[in-house]
């Protein structure tokens, strides 16, 4: 099932020559309309650049998160305020929010995007949706419920938190999607075990996850306890929100919507492009964007693409789950180690929740990992230990401290879940709590 046939499927000549399109007209708008891409073009002495091919997109300078910031709250916009129709932001863990607006234009190719993704999903016009992305400031309630209106779906607005009303909900309305964090939805599924309540009858068919990392383990575990089809979904408010990529049921790969942002995979520490399939960060330029272009943003997200059709049929570019981000390696005496290959590791091994937390502390002055996790069994506290401690040592080469608790021990969140705390600066080497 397509949303747009022609375009899901078009050939890669049409599209290149839709992005160059869309390329020049996007560079010429931003240097006409905003003075901070005007001084950044000519600076790079760029002032007449010539679009010939989508690789002279590499003569542009990037566009970073601290531009935003520094420009806070409108200094990047090419609209007046007047013309903006909404504004979202994304809180961050430092300093002031970002902040993103969208003309009526703007929302209405984002609604059209994420309705495409929805479909691309499995989704149908027929079916009822449970939306437990948080509404508010954050793109996830609003990007899904104008992508799932659009695309003529029930939409339950019913946002994060107040969990046994959502699982009442559920029980009621019947609905055949949802969507929300990983981590809330698991949380969901967790209460409804404790109310007595099988998840797996829910008659639930999909469920819609990002915003947060997740693993392919995470997916089993949600697929299972939820007897589900769990997919992919990835964006950020500074190129849209939700729905920049999502997967289809083949499972193979985020399909960007690549008529409206061109994707670059550069090595993050030099900038130079990246080859298909390797691993690097993203960089998305934005092409229809109206009250915020943003052109060679670079995300801090790390992922691969690949241009080869896809199962389904659609010809976009895809990207892989994302594996990390440029500023969540961990360096564990000399070796470098993502929080996603913790959680992968993790998960595979029996006895314990999908619930946990990573603590990064100073151990005699050296960076050091402590592990919260949580245990299904107190009883086996000793086996599970050993096991879970010697698989991430063999799977991701460092040794980890693990503290175990009981259910519940580690703090569940209703939108994006707190995963890494870091805990460097406290000054003492203190034991565990
Ligand atoms: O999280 C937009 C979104 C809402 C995406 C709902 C999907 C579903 P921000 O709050 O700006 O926007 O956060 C963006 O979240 O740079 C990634 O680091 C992370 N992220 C988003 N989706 C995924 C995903 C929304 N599917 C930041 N997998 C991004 C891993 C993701 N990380």
């Amino acid at each position: 099932m397509f949303y747009d046939e022609a375009l899901e499927t078009m050939t890669h000549e049409t599209r290149q020559q839709l992005q160059l399109n869309r390329l020049r007209e996007t560079v010429r708008y931003a240097m006409e309309r905003v003075p901070f891409y005007r001084k950044r073009f000519e600076e790079a002495g760029l002032d007449a650049v010539a679009f010939d091919q989508l690789e002279d997109i590499q003569k542009l300078p990037f566009t970073r998160k601290s531009d935003l910031r520094e420009n806070y709250p409108f200094g990047l916009f090419a609209v007046k305020q007047e013309e903006v129709a909404r504004i979202h932001a994304s809180s961050g863990t430092s300093g002031k929010a970002t902040v993103v607006g969208y003309t009526q234009e703007d929302l209405d190719d984002w609604a059209g995007a994420v309705a495409r993704g929805l479909v691309m999903a499995g989704a149908k016009r027929t079916d009822l949706l449970h939306n437990a992305y948080g509404y508010g400031l954050f793109t996830g309630g609003l990007g899904l419920h104008a992508g799932a209106e659009k695309l003529g779906m029930t939409v339950v607005p019913v946002s994060g938190g107040n969990t046994d009303r959502q699982i009442t909900l559920i029980e009621d309305f019947k609905p055949a999607g949802i969507c929300g964090t990983p981590s809330y939805v698991l949380r969901l599924a967790e209460r409804m075990e404790e109310r007595g309540i099988n998840p797996r009858t829910t008659g639930l068919r999909y469920g819609i996850f990002g915003a947060e990392p997740w693993s392919e383990e995470m997916r089993r575990t949600l697929e299972e306890k939820l007897n589900i089809t769990a997919l992919d979904i990835y964006g950020l408010s500074e190129i849209m929100g939700p729905g920049v990529a999502i997967e289809c049921p083949a499972q193979q790969g985020l399909h960007i919507m690549d008529d409206l942002f061109i994707t670059e995979v550069i090595d993050p520490s030099t900038g130079e492009p990246l080859p298909e399939g390797m691993v690097g960060e993203l960089v998305f330029t934005s092409l229809k964007k109206k009250a915020l272009p943003i052109i060679r943003y670079r995300t801090g997200d790390l992922a691969s693409i690949t241009r080869e059709t896809c199962a389904c049929g659609r010809t976009t570019t895809r990207m892989s789950r994302i594996t990390g981000r440029t500023d969540d390696m961990m360096i564990i005496r000399g070796v470098n180690v993502f929080p996603s290959e913790i959680e992968r590791v993790l998960l595979k091994q029996d006895g314990v929740t999908p619930h946990y937390q990573i603590h990064l502390v100073k151990r005699h002055g050296l960076d050091a990992i402590e592990l919260h996790v949580e245990l299904e069994e107190q009883t086996q506290q000793e086996a599970v230990m050993r096991t879970v401690c010697e698989a991430i040592k063999s799977e991701c080469l460092i040794s980890i401290e693990m503290i175990c608790h009981p259910q519940y021990g580690v703090s569940r969140s209703e939108g994006k879940a707190e995963r890494i705390v870091d805990r460097r600066t406290e000054t003492s080497d203190k034991e565990p709590v």
